[in-house]
C-alpha cells in the first residue's frame, strides 16, 4: 500500500496536479508509440468535488481524440467510443481501472518517452463546461506505469 501511495505522489509531482475549480486530474500517461503507430491510449484519474461528467477531450497532438470503453468479448479486446463518463462527487475515477481510456487518433508525430501530450478535457459541472488542460506523461513503449522511481522525477 505504501508503495502505491508513493508512486501516485511521484506521478502527481511529475505531471503536476491540475486544479480548475473543484476538479483534479492526476497520473495522466500514455505509452511511446511504435513505428507506424498513429493512435495512442491515455490513462488518467479524475476527482471532482461536485458531481460532473467528462463529455469530451481534444489534443493538439492528434486529429481527433475520443473517450473509449474497453471490454473483453470472447477473448477479444473491444474498444468503442462513448459519449460521456460520469464523475461522481468526491470520488476518484481512474479511467484505466474503470475500463476506459482516452484514444488519440491520427497522431501528428510519434509519442516519445519523456515527452508529454497536451490534452484538454471538457468536463461538465452543473450547466458549465470546464476546459481542463492536462499533460500526459509519455512512458517508454515497454514500460509500465509503476516502473519509474522517485528520483527520476526529481529533475522535472
Ligand atoms: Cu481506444
Amino acid at each position: 500500500m505504501n508503495k502505491i501511495i508513493s508512486v501516485l505522489l511521484g506521478a502527481m509531482l511529475f505531471s503536476g496536479a491540475v486544479y480548475a475549480g473543484d476538479i483534479q486530474v492526476e497520473a495522466a500517461w500514455s505509452r511511446a508509440t511504435a513505428p507506424g503507430q498513429d493512435v495512442a491510449m491515455v490513462d488518467l484519474a479524475i476527482s471532482s468535488v461536485k458531481e460532473a461528467t467528462l463529455i469530451g477531450v481534444t489534443s493538439t497532438s492528434c486529429k481527433t481524440a475520443e473517450l473509449h470503453s474497453m471490454t473483453h468479448e470472447n477473448g477479444m479486446m473491444k474498444m468503442r467510443a462513448v459519449e460521456s463518463l460520469a464523475l461522481p462527487a468526491g470520488k476518484r475515477v481512474d479511467l484505466g481501472k474503470s475500463g476506459y481510456h482516452l484514444m488519440l487518433i491520427g497522431l501528428k508525430a510519434p509519442l516519445k518517452a519523456g515527452e508529454s501530450v497536451p490534452l484538454i478535457l471538457n468536463i461538465k459541472v452543473a450547466k458549465e463546461v470546464l476546459k481542463i488542460a492536462v499533460k500526459a506523461e509519455v512512458i517508454p513503449l515497454t514500460g509500465t506505469r509503476t516502473a519509474p522511481k522517485h528520483d527520476e522525477h526529481m529533475h522535472h
